[in-house]
């Protein structure tokens, strides 16, 4: 994990609290001295750390605590809120087609970015080719060439030209119909009027809907400097975070470019093409607090009781998981969106969802009605244990049902699919019944509780 030892620190002195048997001013003082030797180890400024934790200190001290909590619990969810306050505000991101501009000094990371960020679209099944538009640094077009390659994107570049917007124009009139296209700039050693100059030509002539700086999170605080100058120059739309795995000054990078007001967009967290996320300041802190996702579990919580048939649900996580249920659940699923909506609420199926597409979600009336003919096919026995549906069964029950070999298989792929989710359900399951209880209590009482499922 990045932060490994800020995160380490700040779990070590919410361990401390929940092994306390009593919260008094000498805990506060010695919980606001570890969090200030852990923020400005982590490079965080030394009067952003101050008044973090005065705030924490005055807040600790005086604020009652609610009915509906315990001394413990509001400590922890003091010190949460405000480490959250200097993450920044997140910026609402949708994956939709778009020009994206990757801009930033040498070595800060912006091809290898380029590539995450195609990697990233390609996944959610976009198309996406990569500009070339860096005509500053040596063999810039064959890294980008490959770096495209190696993720399986397009990639349009002029070889030895040396008019980024010349490039540009080209690439994007030829790769019109693209969804997403990513354009590669050149980098300096500071910004200078050149850059400034360049990335502007490039912002004309795509009018790109993103115009992203790279930051290496390795120089700590100076970073927001940077994000600043930049910001100040050409109006960046995000900020891409990158090698936030290989330092100790993560904190400081962080908290100085949320100080900003540029939005953090993304991480960088390795050198391989997947290592990238999504910047969410609430989910990033719950993980690095060890509290699991603790913003969703809060939401989906509530909509849980809001939304979902806790009854289906109550039955799916108890018990076996055999065809007969499946066919009950097909019910439930013609219903539109109902089931998507259920697995994208609950935290850890979010590991799942990348195998779980849209389609398999909307069903349509036809695959349900196909299924169901196909069940009627088979005997009591083959739906309470579908592992013994190979070979001669399923040529009867495709027979019986009047449908192909491959129907049955795809239902029993299906099948499958979903017994694996009603399993991670049912951890989801024992991670809502910890929150439901110590909901009363405003937040975890074990954080080992959640941090560990
Ligand atoms: N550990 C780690 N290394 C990274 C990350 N992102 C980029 N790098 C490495 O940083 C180095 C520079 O990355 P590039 O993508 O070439 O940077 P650039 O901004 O395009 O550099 P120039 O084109 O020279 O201006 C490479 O060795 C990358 O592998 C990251 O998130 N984590
Ligand atoms: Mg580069």
């Amino acid at each position: 994990m990045v932060l490994d030892n800020l995160a380490k620190s700040l779990r070590d002195a919410l361990k401390k609290i929940t092994k306390s048997s009593l919260v008094d001013e000498k805990l506060i003082d010695e919980i606001v001295k570890e969090m200030q030797r852990a923020l400005l180890l982590s490079d965080v400024d030394v009067n952003l750390t101050l008044e973090l934790t005065s705030r924490v200190e005055r807040r600790a001290k005086e604020e009652p605590v609610p009915n509906n909590s315990n001394p413990r619990n509001h400590l922890i969810k003091i010190i949460y809120e405000e480490l959250l306050k200097i993450l920044g505000k997140p910026r609402e991101f949708k994956v939709k087609p778009a020009t994206i501009m990757l801009v930033g000094l040498y070595g800060q990371g912006k091809t290898t970015s380029a590539g995450k960020l195609a990697k990233f679209y390609l996944k959610h099944g976009l198309k996406v080719v990569l500009i070339a538009a860096d005509t500053q640094r040596l063999g810039a077009f064959e890294q980008l060439q490959q770096v495209a390659q190696s993720v399986g994107a397009d990639f349009f570049g002029i070889y030895g030209e040396k008019n980024s917007s010349k490039i540009v124009k080209e690439g994007l009139s030829k790769y019109k119909d693209w969804d997403v296209k990513i354009i590669d700039t050149s980098g300096r050693n500071a910004i200078d009027n050149n850059l400034t100059k360049e990335i502007m030509d490039i912002y004309e002539i795509s009018r790109a809907d993103e115009v992203v700086l790279v930051l290496d999170a390795s120089v700590g605080q100076q970073a927001g400097k940077q994000a600043k100058a930049f910001n100040d120059a050409v109006k960046i739309t995000g900020v891409f975070l990158s090698k936030l795995d290989g330092t100790a000054k993560g904190g400081g990078a962080l908290s100085a470019v949320a100080s900003t007001g540029a939005p953090i967009l993304f991480i960088g967290t390795g050198e391989h093409m997947d290592d990238m996320e999504y910047f969410n300041p609430a989910r990033f802190l719950s993980r690095l607090l060890g509290m699991g996702d603790f913003e969703t579990l809060m939401s989906t919580a509530k909509e849980m009781q809001e939304n979902i048939d806790e009854e289906a649900m109550e039955k799916m996580a108890k018990g076996k998981f055999t065809l007969k249920e499946m066919y009950d659940v097909w019910d439930q699923m013609s219903k539109p969106g109902l089931f998507k909506k259920l697995f994208d609420s609950l935290p850890m199926a979010k590991i799942q969802q990348k195998e779980v597409d849209d389609e398999f979600f909307s069903s349509s009336e036809t695959k349900i009605k196909r299924y169901k003919i196909i069940m009627d096919s088979m005997t009591y026995f083959e739906m309470e244990n579908p592992d013994i549906i190979k070979g001669t069964r399923i040529d009867r029950i495709s027979r019986g049902a009047g449908v192909d070999t491959s129907d049955v298989k795809e239902l029993l792929k299906d099948y499958k699919r979903m017994k694996d989710m009603v399993k991670n359900l049912k951890s989801n399951r024992r991670i809502l019944n910890v929150m439901k209880k110590q909901m009363k209590g405003g937040l975890p009482e074990n954080l080992g509780d959640l941090g560990n499922q």
